[in-house]
This record gives structure tokens, C-alpha cells and sequence, in this order.
């Protein structure tokens, strides 16, 4: 068993690192204040092959696999979570349309988002009534002539105001159940398409999550991803992919709170002693780090299978579950460290604290992973 990075790996681990820790760690905390969106470290991102590090080269990917997905990811949130989202549904967007998107809807769409030509893609499936069970959607597609019309409104949608490019599920046939949803490539900015309100949330404040409006949002035939009926599936496809990614932001975070953490236990003095002095402490932070380590080794294990082309459907549930949990744990441990320090603006824990409880609802909840493990063992024992 080999737990190492490879080169190509590694080198990307330090771009995204470097980056991350000189251009958006000094500004995440003003950023977190504001809600501005970071048009310009997005387009950054972008041109170090970061929109598409699993996308092939042809279409401006770097095409460097899920386990550098992940460490990029990893890296990212370490330093600002909001724009790991970001970056994180970007990429999902981007391999969804790379794996199953036509020649042309490749180059169109795929090469805009990986060179930051459009500054982020966005993922349209919950709807108001619809968030754990997508299945229950109301959006429809109809036939028109020359393509389809869309009607209907996407709920918790992040980013989808400023997308370049959206994915948008809809039902192409009421009857049909799950194969009655098609994916469709809708442009950011196409006529009948509104942004109906705008999130006000607890944490990732350098991200917006809208509600989206569709009053009969015309596509041509060219617009429809995979075949009629195929949507579904190509959801819960994404998503696999997706969970890689959102665990590894929980786990960036984590980490971010864990060092801070470190530092601070070394440095503050309580009873005559630095306080990771006391065992009170210091097992608090032994509990942190045995969490981290049991997650990265979940999460770079899905990613892994991925990229060994493994079935990895339930390894990526697990990792979401597990890690999101556990990091929630590490920052509510971080902020008890520092004590009142923890729960003021001085320190940045307050911020990792509500940037990461996200992580456990987004993507699908803790509850969803399970069902999707659970589903998966009684598969396994009835084989
Ligand atoms: N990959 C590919 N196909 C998948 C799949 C996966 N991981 N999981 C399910 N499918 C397929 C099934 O094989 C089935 O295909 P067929 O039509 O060929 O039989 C189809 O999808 C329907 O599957 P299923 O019957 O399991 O669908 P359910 O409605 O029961 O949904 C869960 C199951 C809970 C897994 C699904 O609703 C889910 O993931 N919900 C959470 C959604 C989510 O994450 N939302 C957040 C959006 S982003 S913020």
C-alpha cells in the first residue's frame, strides 16, 4: 500500500498550496465580512488548470485524477472554504460535461469554464420541494420546435448567478419516474432566466447560492446532456464525484483548525504553562488530529478508487459522511481551545466553524449518505 503522492501529484498540491496561501488566505476573512465574489482568483484558479483538474487536456484540463481533485480541494478550503465551493461544484460541472457531453458541447462549454472565460459552472438539480429526494422535481422541458423550453424554479444553487454554464435537470416525461429527467446545458444570461433571490447564510459568505427562476428558457436540440431520460442518472454520477469533493473541503478546513489550534495551545499560557501542557488540552487536540487522519485516509481512498476506475459510489458516501462530521467536531474543539478568543472576529475559527457545517448538508446530507451505504450493503450481502 502506498499512501504517497506522485510527482505530477505533488507539484499540483504545491500550486494550489502556494496559491492558496498568498492569494486567498490574507483576504478570507474581509471577504467572509463583505460577500464579495472572487471574480479575479477564480479566473486565476483557472489558469493554473484548476477549473478542470480532472478534465482532459484537450478541452484545457489538467487531467490529473481524483486524488489530485482532491488534494487541490484540500489545499483550497485551508485557506478559504467559500471559494473552495466554488471551485469544487466548477470542476464537477466540468467533468460531468467532459464524460458524457458531445464533441461540440465540449468545446463550448468545458474549454470556457476550464480557462475562466466563464467564471464558475453551476449545478441545478434541488428545487424547493426537492432537495434530498431530486426525484421529485416540478421542472419541466417540453418539445418545441428546434429544441425544448424549461419551466420551473432551481433551488440552493451555488454560485448560479455568476455561471457561465448550468446543468439543469428537468422532466421530459411526468410518467416515467426517474428516467423521466434529461440534463440540459442551459447559458448564463439566456432569455426567460431570472435570479429569483439570493441565500443570506451562516457561512461560505464568498459564495452565493440563489434561487433560479426558468419562465420557458428556450435550448436547442444540441442542449440536452446524454440521451432523453438519462438526467438522473448523470446526477447521481456527478454527485459520486462531487462527495469527493466536498469531503475534501471539510477536510481543508479541518486541517486549517487543527493548526491554528496547534499554535495557539503552544503559545497561550494558563497556570504558569502553555496550555497544550495541560492534558486536558492536548488530548482535546490528539483526538483532532486521529480525526483528520482517519478522514484524508476515507477520503484520498474514494478519490483513489475513482481514479482506478473502481465502483465508488458508497467509499465517497462514507468519506462525506465521515469527514464532514468529524470536522465539524475539530472546529467546535478549536474554538473550545481558544477559549472566548474562539468566538470573536480576531481569530478565524468562527468563521471555519460556520464555512464547515455546510459540509454535512450540501451534496446531500449525512442522513442521504447513509441511505446511499446502507442501500449499498444490503446489495453487497444479497450478492
Ligand atoms: N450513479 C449512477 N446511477 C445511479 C446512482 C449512482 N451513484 N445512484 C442511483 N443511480 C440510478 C439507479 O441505478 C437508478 O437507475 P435505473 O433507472 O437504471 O434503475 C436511478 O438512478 C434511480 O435510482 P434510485 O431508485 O436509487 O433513486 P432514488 O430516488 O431512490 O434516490 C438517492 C436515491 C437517495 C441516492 C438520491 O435521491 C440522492 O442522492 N439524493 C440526494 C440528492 C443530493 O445529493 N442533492 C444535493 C444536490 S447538490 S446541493
Amino acid at each position: 500500500m502506498d499512501f504517497s503522492l506522485n510527482d505530477e501529484q505533488e507539484l499540483i498540491r504545491q500550486t494550489a498550496r502556494d496559491f492558496a496561501q498568498r492569494e486567498l488566505a490574507p483576504k478570507a476573512a474581509a471577504r467572509d465580512l463583505s460577500g464579495e465574489f472572487p471574480v479575479a482568483e477564480l479566473k486565476a484558479l483557472a489558469e493554473l488548470g484548476l477549473m478542470g483538474v480532472n478534465v482532459p487536456e484537450a478541452f484545457g484540463g489538467a487531467e490529473a485524477g481524483a486524488m489530485a481533485f482532491s488534494v487541490v480541494m484540500q489545499e483550497l478550503a485551508k485557506a478559504d472554504a467559500s471559494v473552495a465551493v466554488t471551485v469544487s461544484v466548477t470542476n464537477m460541472v466540468a467533468e460531468l460535461i467532459s464524460a458524457f457531453g458531445t464533441e461540440e458541447q465540449k468545446k463550448k462549454h468545458v474549454s470556457k469554464l476550464t480557462s475562466g472565460e466563464a467564471v464558475c459552472g453551476a449545478f441545478a438539480l434541488s428545487e424547493p420541494q426537492a432537495g434530498s429526494d431530486p426525484a421529485a422535481m416540478k421542472t419541466t422541458a417540453t418539445k418545441v420546435d428546434g429544441g425544448w423550453k424549461l419551466k420551473g424554479n432551481k433551488q440552493w444553487i451555488s454560485h448560479g448567478d455568476k455561471a457561465g454554464v448550468i446543468v439543469v435537470w428537468a422532466l421530459t416525461n411526468k410518467d416515467a419516474g426517474t428516467r423521466g429527467i434529461s440534463a440540459f446545458l442551459v447559458e448564463g444570461g439566456a432569455p426567460g432566466l431570472a435570479v429569483i433571490s439570493a441565500e443570506h447564510k451562516m457561512g461560505l459568505r464568498g459564495s452565493t447560492t440563489v434561487q433560479l427562476g426558468f419562465d420557458d428558457v428556450f435550448v436547442g436540440e444540441d442542449a440536452m446532456l446524454g440521451t432523453e431520460g438519462m438526467g438522473f442518472r448523470l446526477a447521481m454520477a456527478a454527485l459520486d464525484g462531487g462527495r469527493i469533493g466536498i469531503s475534501s473541503q471539510a477536510l481543508g478546513v479541518a486541517a486549517a483548525a487543527l493548526e491554528v489550534s496547534l499554535a495557539y495551545a503552544n503559545e497561550r499560557e494558563q497556570f504558569g504553562q502553555p496550555i497544550i501542557r495541560h492534558q486536558a488540552i492536548a488530548n482535546k487536540l490528539a483526538d483532532m488530529a486521529t480525526k483528520l487522519e482517519a478522514s484524508k485516509l476515507l477520503t484520498e481512498r474514494a478519490a483513489w478508487m475513482k481514479d482506478q476506475k473502481i465502483p465508488f459510489s458508497k467509499e465517497a458516501s462514507m468519506a462525506k459522511v465521515f469527514t464532514t462530521e468529524k470536522a465539524c467536531e475539530i472546529c467546535d474543539e478549536a474554538i473550545q481551545i481558544h477559549g472566548g478568543n474562539g468566538y470573536t472576529q480576531d481569530f478565524p475559527l468562527e468563521r471555519f466553524y460556520r464555512d464547515v457545517r455546510v459540509t454535512r448538508i450540501y451534496e446531500g446530507t449525512s442522513e442521504i449518505q447513509r441511505i446511499v451505504i446502507a442501500r449499498q450493503l444490503i446489495k453487497e450481502a444479497s450478492n
